[in-house]
């Protein structure tokens, strides 16, 4: 009985923050060069859900503040460019954010940068979207050699998704967690051990390492 009770309360409290955990959608190309919203706020935990628009072929990088149009040093994601016959893509590209420093994107399509096209999350008052736009003007853009830090596949069902699958995080390792061309979706098994200024994740893992603590308790109290 006793045992029961507390295994009742730390699943809800399991629940609970797994629910904090939400989705930001953020959409490309739907007005012209540009990623609306351009600048959002997110916890650790949280996922980025960009959804791609016609009529130009976009894409999503992580970048760093100081190399404007340049793919971030360490960490970091790429969706890989992404054409759009019409109307909204039916995959989108999700990223699972994990720190709550500034996090720069843009896009790598030539030209979509410097014109403009990029975004931040949780930025700072040293380093702004304005200022970051206004370095991109003159500067030479730069893809990653292939997609990786993130999963190309299906939105979620809701936007207050409360999902952190394995499928939905992410790893800063410069591969295709997908495999194969076509960026596989769900295929990204993520690694641990990310180093800190990874902007990505693995809340799966977290998930589960609670998971073994309430195993834990729940064995010492029987
Ligand atoms: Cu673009």
């Amino acid at each position: 009985m006793q045992l029961f009770t507390l295994q009742a309360v730390l699943a809800t409290s399991l629940l609970t923050s797994m629910a904090s955990a939400k989705t930001i959608r953020i959409d490309v190309g739907q007005t012209g060069l540009s990623f609306t919203p351009d600048s959002v706020t997110a916890a650790k935990g949280d996922v980025l859900e960009y959804h791609f628009h016609a009529p130009l072929p976009h894409s999503v990088t992580m970048g760093d503040f100081s190399t404007p149009c340049n793919p971030a040093k360490t960490g970091g994601f790429y969706s890989g460019v992404v054409q759009t016959a019409s109307g909204e893509n039916t995959n989108v590209f999700s990223v699972t954010v994990n720190s709550t420093d500034p996090i720069f994107f843009y896009c790598t399509v030539p030209g979509h940068c410097p014109a403009g096209m990029s975004g931040v999350v949780n930025p700072s008052s040293a380093q702004t979207l304005a200022t970051y736009q206004k370095n991109s003007q003159s500067a030479n853009v730069v893809a990653p050699p292939a997609a990786f830090g993130g999963t190309l596949g299906p939105a979620s069902a809701s936007t207050s998704s409360t999902s952190t699958s394995a499928g939905a995080t992410a790893s800063p390792s410069p591969t295709n967690g997908g495999g194969g061309g076509a960026y596989g979706g769900f295929g990204g098994g993520s690694t641990g051990g990310n180093s800190g200024s990874a902007a990505v994740g693995v809340s799966f893992v977290h998930f589960v390492g609670v998971l073994g603590a309430m195993v834990g308790v729940a064995v010492l109290m029987a």
